[in-house]
């Protein structure tokens, strides 16, 4: 028996324990294993019942998803199937109880599903998650899900992958019992009351399949629910096909179906680079030099200097995950309009049902206006959100300098700005450190922390950590103007407006690429955020423009015109008093007029073309950060683009889809560009090196990643 899988006796109960941290998954040496300790149940006449339970934190967390990696790069040649093993454990001759705590995902509930009774602790959870690695459910999930819970949750469960709580799971027939305590207690006691009952196979229990008319009707919805709210990924479809296949077939031919999918999921490009997602979230929080070791600041308050919308918005992020907050404005009209503000946002999620009316009013109470920065003096961290000026910023740095308790940690929001210069405010530059969340700050994931020249390990450890704690996925970023994620942004919404002027539509540009996965084209993004906040930094900035590079000339335009996107209710598009957007003739004319005072000739462009020239100008900066090392991998840039800039996930992020394209045919795209186009595309010289000698991005970071 192996370490992974224990099987033991407990009067004439067998228990087997999987014991494989830090989540029990479910890897080919845990499933021999299993396989193991069922041949000696099989072959043992005195054991009257079977308990399996997982050790430590959890049941199990579903197959060992490195191991999908290994098996479509080739690592590994093949897979033994789970399938037959789960159909020897449903068959024996004995009852067997799946006891459940933390959670019994993917591979882990289609084992739980093999049992004839499962029992759980109320705090755990169970769930299909395979559609967000791209895959499917491989173990028959797909076909004994649907007779445990009926088709509907199914369907949800396998297309979705969302979490079900243990009281769910309950009422929807995947749980028979919910206890408190002693879980293998309670487990063998379930195991010793149901010995005389002829044990359920779930495989077998056909009556909750449904009836073709209502069948096809929820096969029906959630197709369509599945294009609209996952577009683009197949994985959803192909788990909705799966479930479909347990209605029509036998359970048999229904398994074979799910193979049939599970494993054009598993090999697409779609699957490897979710699975990429998955590993990268968890990698960034691993900074070479910053040991998990490091010593961490506690921060159970918080100051928050300016009540805007970024602000009032991390005003919430706080206070939602139980952090008081103190927030701070100038006079009392802005500090009531910040309050009115997050009062209205909370409403607003009251009524979409995110939050119950006393969870609001909780959160509510822990934020708590001030005038005064004397009261900062105990806080343990300060986030500074006002107007991206830095005389103001250095100002405000100086205010915590004189008011904040030793050992505080000063943080700034700002989204481009110097780290050291707002740091030199301070005789702590140590304790200063940049914290760029995303807008809205309440429900962006990504949280961009920026290491000044003189940040301490401990700072950003605790930062770090506090990303988790905050529900965001921190990213650490070196210190440069734009950081890494808006560094990159700049050259991608300057070539979308380059496309504009060539003779693309601005329909055009942003279709080709919301088509290609983006959550909004460039254009339409530039309408949200506001066309004035670019216009402004250019404005300050443009001394630094090098004479004769050529410039995008429309924005800039239609801001002097008083265009600012959709708060003005005309940016690229005009949009009416639900902020919807249409095309606006005029401003096809403008550009029209203006391209040609500019003499740019007008062509048609494909999609193809948009496409190639915004991604590629995103991955062409992004290997230039690499190399100067502002971002430290390149899987930190992927994380970064799907969590705070709307790339598909499907496709990994800019800086895996390049390698899946190949560099060597990304950089060949980029010096056609280079000569058709001039200075703006000259390939980055790691993108160069790379493409020369036929490595990836990713083969690059490792690389990195192992020398130091
Ligand atoms: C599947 O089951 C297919 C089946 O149909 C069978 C087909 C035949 N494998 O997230 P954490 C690692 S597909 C390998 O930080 P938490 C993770 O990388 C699978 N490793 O902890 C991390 O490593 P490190 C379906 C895994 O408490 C460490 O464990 N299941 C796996 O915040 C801790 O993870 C899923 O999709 C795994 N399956 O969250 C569930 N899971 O420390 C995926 C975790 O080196 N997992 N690791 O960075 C999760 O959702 C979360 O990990 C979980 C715990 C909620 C379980």
């Amino acid at each position: 028996m192996s370490d992974l899988v224990q099987l033991t006796k407990i009067d004439g109960i067998a228990v087997v324990t999987i014991n494989n941290p830090p989540v029990n998954a479910l890897s080919a040496a845990v499933s021999k294993g299993i396989a193991d300790a069922v041949a000696q149940i099989e072959k043992d006449d005195t054991v009257i019942a079977v308990v399996f339970i997982g050790a430590g934190r959890t049941f199990i967390a579903g197959a060992d998803i490195k191991e999908f990696g290994e098996l479509t790069s080739g690592k590994i040649i093949c897979r033994e199937s789970l399938k037959p093993l789960l159909v020897r454990i449903e068959d024996l001759r004995v009852p067997v109880v799946m006891a459940i705590h933390g959670t019994a995902f993917g591979g882990g509930l289609e084992l739980a599903m093999a049992g004839h009774y499962r029992i759980a602790l109320p705090s755990a959870q169970v769930g299909q998650p395979e559609v967000k690695l791209g895959i499917i459910p491989g173990a028959a999930g797909t076909q004994r899900l649907p007779r445990l819970a009926g088709v509907a949750k199914a369907v949800e469960m396998c297309a979705e992958g969302a979490p079900v709580k243990a009281e769910d799971a309950l009422k929807c027939g995947i749980l028979d019992r919910l206890v408190e305590g002693d879980l293998l207690a309670a487990a063998l006691a379930l195991a010793r009351e149901v010995l005389a009952k002829p044990a359920a196979k779930t495989r077998e229990r056909n009556e909750k399949l449904g009836a073709p008319d209502r069948n096809a009707a929820i096969f029906a919805a959630a197709r369509e629910t599945a294009r609209k709210k996952q577009r683009g990924l197949l994985a959803p479809l192909a788990a909705i096909d799966a479930v479909e296949a347990a209605t029509t077939l036998p359970f048999e031919q229904g398994c074979q179906k799910e193979e049939e999918l599970f494993t054009k999921c598993l090999f697409s490009d779609q699957s490897k680079a979710l699975i990429h997602a998955f590993f990268g979230e968890r990698e960034v929080a691993k900074i070479p030099d910053v040991p998990k070791e490091t010593p961490t600041r506690g921060v159970n308050s918080v100051g928050i200097v300016g009540a805007g919308t970024m602000g009032g918005g991390i005003a919430m992020v706080f206070a939602n995950a139980g952090i008081p907050v103190l927030l701070k404005e100038t006079d009392q009209a802005a500090l009531d309009r910040g309050l009115a503000n997050i009062q209205k946002n909370y409403a607003n999620s009251v009524k979409r049902g995110r939050f119950t009316q006393q969870y609001v009013e909780e959160r509510r109470k822990l934020i708590w206006p001030t005038l005064d920065y004397g009261e900062f003096a105990g806080v343990d961290m300060v986030v500074e959100a006002v107007f991206e000026s830095m005389a103001l910023k250095k100002e405000v740095f100086g205010q915590l300098d004189r008011v904040c308790k030793p050992g505080a940690v000063l943080a700034t929001n700002t989204s481009s700005l110097d780290i050291d210069e707002i740091a030199s405010a301070t005789g702590r530059p140590q304790s200063v450190i940049g914290t760029h969340f995303f807008s809205p700050a309440n429900v962006m994931r990504l949280l961009e922390i920026v290491r000044g020249a003189s940040t301490s390990k401990e700072v950003i450890a605790t930062c770090m950590q506090l990303s988790k704690k905050l529900g965001k996925v921190g990213v650490l970023v070196g210190n440069c103007m734009g950081f890494v994620g808006n560094r990159m942004f700049g050259p991608y919404r300057r070539e979308a407006q380059f496309l504009v002027e060539e003779g693309a539509s601005v329909e055009a540009v942003d279709t080709a690429l919301y088509d290609f996965g983006m959550a909004m084209g460039p254009l339409a993004t530039g309408d949200l955020a506001g066309l004035d906040v670019g216009w402004r930094i250019r404005k300050e900035f443009r001394h630094l423009q090098k004479p004769g590079i050529r410039q995008p000339l429309i924005e800039d335009r239609l801001c002097e015109s008083g265009r600012f996107g959709q708060k003005t209710g005309a940016g690229w598009y005009k949009y009416d008093e639900n902020r919807k957007s249409s095309p606006d003739p005029q401003v096809a004319d403008l550009i029209r007029q203006w391209t040609s005072e500019g003499g740019i000739a007008q062509r048609e462009i494909s999609a193809e073309e948009i496409v190639d020239r915004c991604i590629y100008t995103l991955v062409n900066e992004g290997a230039r950060l690499l190399e100067e090392g502002i971002a430290l991998r390149a899987v930190d840039i992927d994380i970064i683009y799907l969590n705070g800039y709307g790339f598909p996930a499907y496709r990994g992020g800019p800086m895996w889809y390049a390698d899946t394209v190949g560099l060597k045919k990304v950089c060949e795209r980029i010096r056609e560009f280079q000569q058709r186009l001039g200075i703006w595309w000259e390939p980055a010289p790691l993108l160069q090196r790379l493409a020369e000698k036929g490595k990836t991005f990713a083969e690059f970071s490792s690389r990195q990643s192992a020398a130091t």
